[in-house]
């Protein structure tokens, strides 16, 4: 049995015959025993006058027993004290079961001062738990453009958790970077299966040097020229993460954005298949991106190990006005064989086909990549 074959029976399965949906109160209060998670998204406008916001997670109840020991022994794992415990809190982020049909009802902090509009409530969850809607708001409740809405869940009376979600006030124009975070923010070691699993389950995460530095340059370039930027993490990795790489980010100070990750029910087969089947994934995710914000231009960081290159390749094929800059890390040191392949020329050739030269470039070290030309819109350094 694969990794993601047992996640997916634990975590999954049991979710299609899960218990009728239980009669709610009518203020749809999520019980002690849900957790909500919201990822970090995004609003959108068309005229600053209102803004639609995004809203995308799971509400889910934990399973009771643990398959920790199978897990250990299945993938012959061998933790040490703490990494036992981060594989504990990892591995209990995906032994849960989807909470279905429940609307979930969520409370704007600037609504109680336009009367009437306390509260939204959502569409409910779908029979995996899953939530996938958005709700239109005026400005004066979301804020202004950049400005970042915090929003809470209704919560049972006695349950004094702090639950919600995010979204940033996206303005219609201006850059936006997207960004792949395994390989390419965060040392993940994707080309070598048991070192991706210690990495993904048992280690702290480790950022890939120089490159927050890099996007507090980019976000700092632009915001001086009022070029509006955003950031997007766009990862294969399943929204079970969604904490612990959250919590990564703040650790390392990147930029916060937005998170687009996957559904892990949407997968099956062997456990690294939440990286390599990303290609349709996040060609679908982008283009959804630039349909909120058609007017928005792209700067995009990905790495050489998956398909980054041939996914952005062909987002600069089909929106080659939106495209700003492509960068590729030339990741090494990890697999020989398979580097050998992924860094070769020609591999690059084919997937920049038709593309124009100085839309991309590929770079082994974050320092080689000049901010103040990515902010002025030149992919190569001036
Ligand atoms: C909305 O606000 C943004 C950011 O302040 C600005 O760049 C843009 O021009 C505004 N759009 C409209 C239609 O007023
Ligand atoms: C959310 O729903 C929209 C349609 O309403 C769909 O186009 C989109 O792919 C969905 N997003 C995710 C992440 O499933
Ligand atoms: C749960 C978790 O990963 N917590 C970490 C979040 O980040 C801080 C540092 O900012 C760590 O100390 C925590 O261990
Ligand atoms: C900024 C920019 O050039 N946006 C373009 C993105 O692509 C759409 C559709 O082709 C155009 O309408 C936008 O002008």
């Amino acid at each position: 049995m694969t990794f993601i074959t047992l996640l997916y029976a634990l975590a999954i399965l049991p979710s299609l015959y899960a218990a009728p949906t239980l009669l709610r109160r009518a203020d749809n209060p999520i019980l002690p025993e849900q957790t909500l998670t919201l990822l970090d998204n995004v609003a959108s406008t068309t005229d600053n006058t209102s803004w639609t916001v995004n809203v995308y997670g799971y509400l889910t109840t934990s399973l009771a027993n643990s398959p920790i020991k199978d897990i250990i022994s299945l993938f012959s794992l061998n933790p040490n004290a703490e990494d036992l415990t981060r594989l504990e809190e990892r591995i209990k982020l995906f032994s849960v079961i989807g909470v279905q049909k429940q609307p979930i009802t969520v409370q704007l902090p600037a609504f109680a001062k336009a009367a009437g509009q306390q509260t939204v409530t959502l569409e409910p969850t779908s029979v995996a738990g899953e939530i996938n809607t958005t709700f239109t708001i005026t400005a004066d409740v979301a804020g202004k453009p950049d400005a970042t809405l915090d929003y809470k869940a209704v919560l049972d009376p006695s349950d004094k958790r702090d639950v919600g979600g995010r979204a940033f006030l996206v303005p219609s124009e201006g850059y936006s970077i997207i960004s792949d975070i395994d390989d390419t923010i965060k040392i993940s070691e994707v080309n070598d299966k048991k070192k991706l699993l210690d990495n993904t389950f048992l280690k702290p995460f480790t950022p890939v040097p120089q490159m927050s530095d890099l996007y507090n340059k980019l976000a700092s370039g632009l915001r001086e020229t009022n070029q509006n930027p955003a950031f997007h993490y766009l990862s294969g990795s399943p929204w079970n993460l969604f904490r612990p790489l959250l919590n990564f980010t703040q650790e390392f100070k990147f930029p916060p954005g937005q998170f687009i990750l996957r559904d892990l029910a949407v997968l099956d087969g062997s456990f690294i298949d939440f990286l390599t089947q990303s290609k349709t994934y996040k060609l679908e995710r982008i283009e959804l991106l630039l349909r909120s914000f058609p007017n928005r231009k792209l700067i995009m960081f990905g790495d050489s190990t998956e398909a980054d290159p041939e996914i952005y390749g062909e987002v600069a094929r089909r929106f080659p006005n939106n495209v700003s800059c492509i960068s590729i890390r030339r990741v090494t040191g990890v697999n020989a064989g398979k580097e050998k392949t992924q860094l070769a020329d020609d591999r690059f050739e084919k997937a920049f086909a038709n593309v124009d030269k100085s839309k991309w470039r590929t770079f082994a070290d974050a320092t080689e990549i000049s901010a103040d030309s990515l902010a002025k819109g030149l992919c190569q350094n001036a």
